[in-house]
């Protein structure tokens, strides 16, 4: 078992807030300690279509934080914009930056080198520019509002006018969310581009079929106050919970301990400020409570995936407890399933609890309570790879492990017409095609919003 040691000490490191570890966080500090007050740097965005464009940006003395295959982000002053200019570089946009002690004052967003990662305004972005490219077969609605009143989106992928008109759909649905944990930040950028992939190779024939013959849907950010709250100060806050101002004054629950199915059995907490709490009751939470509504609204699906982060696993219910699902063939659907999966991503396969058993999150209810084949994805990197900064990669990750959760993400999607079918010695319909789908690059979100 390659992790079960290494998550529980990384994840107390985290807990006891030992944020200086993170290497991620330097830049605050760094960056403009020595900063000329005549000329501040400015978050910079260039157009640089390849490496020796991006050297020669660099060499006029901007320093390159992050690279898309057609600009590059990072620091320069006004000098070395102009400079920039004059050898014909297109700025593509320029924020001033006001930065003071500690971090941020007045942006509240990722660190420079992490700007790939979608806040909550740039989620919301990306997925109606998703939806106005692919207007006809697509859909962008609010499921419910967090405590602090933002949106929960999810967008929906159907090629039938009328089920997208509905919300409603007799198709065999599929689910993907991300981001129930707030510093889980590369669970957002997954779903989000898995959507991208489907709707960019909407013409080619495996995708086609499949947009034909499924009800997708992806909610990418279901802890948006969370997610916010943990880049609001310039500093990552390795916050995991959602904002609920809880009766003693504290915040937060764990929302992936707030499902109502055997909730509060073990493996969650009742003290308010612990990092896995319960909650008052099931499904106490308005984010929790929305995934139920918006899951039970849509009972066509029969599987559903939700992406988390961090130590490359693919688990399975239950979690709550380690005796396998009493019905055998789920059983061995849901092994077979997350084997095969496994086999592409390099994950490891495994019960939920054979991690660490806890009660409350959302697999075990979405199988529990309504038998959808529910997985959760523990994403990149491994757990050994990088301590507590692992839940802050950085933005170098984030095509890789696209690449590395194309293929499970269009088996599962496969299957969701009869997930049974999976148990068949040889690959069926659509199935046998999945070795090799086409692989795409970066999410380029078409009004440059990252
Ligand atoms: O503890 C969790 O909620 C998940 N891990 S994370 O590090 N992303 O917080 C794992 C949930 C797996 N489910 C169970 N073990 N029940
Ligand atoms: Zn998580």
């Amino acid at each position: 078992m390659k992790s079960i040691f290494s998550r529980a000490f990384y994840l107390s490191i985290g807990l006891l807030g030992i944020l200086a570890a993170n290497p991620n966080q330097s830049w605050t500090q760094s960056a403009y300690a020595d900063a000329a007050p005549v000329s501040k740097p400015h978050w910079v965005q260039v157009q640089a279509r390849n490496s020796a464009d991006r050297s020669t940006v660099e060499n006029l003395g901007m320093s390159i934080e992050a690279v898309r295959s057609d600009c590059v982000w990072g620091f320069a002053n006004d000098k070395v914009v102009a400079k920039l200019e004059a050898q014909g570089f297109q700025i593509l946009s320029q924020t001033a930056m006001e930065i003071g002690r500690g971090g941020h004052e007045t942006m509240y967003d990722f660190p420079p080198q992490d700007a790939r990662y979608h806040n909550f305004q740039q989620t919301t972005d990306a997925l109606n520019n998703l939806h106005s490219l692919y207007a006809d077969i697509t859909k962008v609605i609010s499921v419910g509002k967090s405590v602090e009143g933002r949106d929960i989106y999810a967008l929906h992928i159907n090629t039938d006018p009328q089920d997208l008109a509905t919300g409603k759909s007799v198709k065999p649905g599929a689910i993907y969310m991300g981001n129930h944990h707030a510093r889980e930040h590369l669970s957002v950028e997954i779903p989000l581009m898995m959507a991208q992939y489907l709707l960019k190779n909407k013409d080619d024939a495996q995708i086609s079929a499949l947009l034909k013959s499924r009800d997708i849907w992806f909610v990418p950010m279901v802890n948006p106050d969370g997610s916010e709250f943990d880049i609001a100060t310039g500093q990552y806050q390795y916050w995991r919970k959602n904002r609920s101002k809880n009766s003693d004054g504290t915040y937060g629950v764990d929302l992936n301990r707030n499902y109502g199915y055997e909730w509060g059995t073990g493996g969650s907490d009742t003290d308010t400020s612990s990092e896995i709490y319960m909650g008052p009751a099931p499904f106490s939470e308005p984010e929790t409570r929305a995934m139920r509504d918006f899951v039970e609204a849509h009972l066509n699906a029969t599987v559903l995936l939700t992406f988390h982060s961090f130590s490359e696993l693919v688990l399975y219910p239950w979690g709550h407890s380690n005796d396998p699902v009493p019905n055998t063939k789920d059983q061995q659907t849901f092994e077979k399933m997350a084997t095969t999966m496994a086999a592409w991503n390099h994950y490891t396969p495994e019960q939920a609890s054979a991690l660490y058993i806890a009660s409350g999150d959302t697999t075990d209810w979405a199988y529990g309570t309504h038998g959808i084949f529910a997985f959760t994805f523990e994403l990149s990197p491994s757990s050994n790879e990088m301590g507590p900064g692992g839940f802050y990669p950085g933005a170098g990750i984030i095509d890789k492990v696209f690449q590395d959760n194309l293929k499970p993400v269009l088996y599962l999607l496969d299957a969701a017409d009869n997930p049974y079918k999976v148990l068949g010695n040889t690959p069926t319909g659509m199935l046998q095609n999945y070795m090799e789908p086409k692989v795409d690059s970066a999410f380029d979100s078409p009004l440059g919003l990252n």
